[in-house]
């Protein structure tokens, strides 16, 4: 079978989490910083790694098969590329934001104002989107340095903890769109057998990212009301303990509200939880 391309940020902000999705994937692969392509060993997969920005198009015109890439640059990129799976790192916030003594309330104070950004066409289809006027000045990079320098009133740049805008005497006062590495396809490749082998195992893994697996101790007498707080699980595992009258439960639990849930079974009598990471959850 000819192996499939995928295409991932050779150094930057993805790369680190790009790389251990796919080993974790069970890929067998050097990781050489130095070279451009790499072969895994195991699977019908060469990796390319590439700057990000680059991506989309070498996606979109085929010379990669795949990529992950942040959702900001799919979109500024205009590359039409089918999205196969959300990856749920690299997240951040494309945010508008003003010196922090200006008085922009909302965003139609920005009518008639000039806005740098590195995003031109995502902030451009917000503005018309929006019917607000404003004057884009596309650049690359250090964007939040534009109004001190004077070059414009506000700026449109990507935030994750708020500090770049913070140290530079910014504050954000809209959202444009939030983003997330994406693994992208080139069309037509929905049904490729290799593909569809590597969306399984990312699924997987993903999946197992979002549960912890827990064993508890609970005395029997207790048992009925930790099962129904276990409901929404299938069927948790219960084994009788040496300990007359005690029984192990062993069950996933959603990492979403974790603190919540685990607080809950200890009022409910669970004792002794012991929480593990889990690899992979195969359907
Ligand atoms: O060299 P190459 O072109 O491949 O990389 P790059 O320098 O263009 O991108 P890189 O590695 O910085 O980011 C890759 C991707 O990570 C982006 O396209 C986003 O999808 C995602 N991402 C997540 C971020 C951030 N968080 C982020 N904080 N990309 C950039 N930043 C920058 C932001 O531009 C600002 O300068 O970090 C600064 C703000 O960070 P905070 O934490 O101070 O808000
Ligand atoms: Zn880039």
């Amino acid at each position: 079978m000819k192996n499939l391309k995928i295409a991932i940020q050779k150094s930057g902000r993805l790369n680190e989490k790009s790389v251990q999705l796919l080993k974790n994937c069970g890929l067998d692969f050097e990781n050489y910083k130095s070279s451009l392509i790499t072969i895994v060993s195991n699977f019908n997969l060469e990796i390319l790694f590439l700057r990000d920005d680059d991506i989309p198009d070498y996606v979109e015109q085929g010379i990669a098969d795949l990529g992950i890439v942040g959702e900001n640059v799919i979109d500024e990129s205009l590359a039409k590329v089918d999205y196969l799976q959300r990856l749920g790192f690299g997240k951040c916030t494309l945010k508008l934001a003003v010196p922090k003594d200006s008085n922009f309330n909302d965003i139609k104070d920005l009518d008639g104002k000039s806005i740098a950004t590195s995003y031109p066409n995502i902030l451009g289809k917000f503005l018309k989107d929006k019917q607000i006027s404003a004057e884009i000045h596309p650049i690359s990079g250090s964007v939040e340095i534009a109004p001190g320098l004077g070059l414009s009133e506000a700026i449109c740049d990507i935030v994750s903890t708020g500090g770049t805008l913070k140290n530079n005497g910014l504050k954000p006062f809209a959202d444009v769109s939030t983003s997330e590495a994406i693994l992208i396809g080139r069309a037509g490749l929905a049904e490729n057998p290799i593909l569809c082998e590597l969306l399984q195992r990312i699924q997987s893994v993903l999946r197992a990212k979002e549960t912890k697996y827990v064993v508890l101790n609970v005395e029997k007498t207790n048992l009925p009301q930790i099962t129904e707080l276990l409901q929404g699980v299938k069927s948790p595992t219960i084994v009788p303990l040496a300990e007359e009258g005690w029984v192990a439960v062993h069950t996933v639990i959603p990492e979403e509200d974790f603190w919540g849930k685990i607080n809950t079974l200890k009022s409910a009598g669970a004792q002794g939880i012991v929480v593990m990471p889990i690899e992979k959850i195969i359907l």
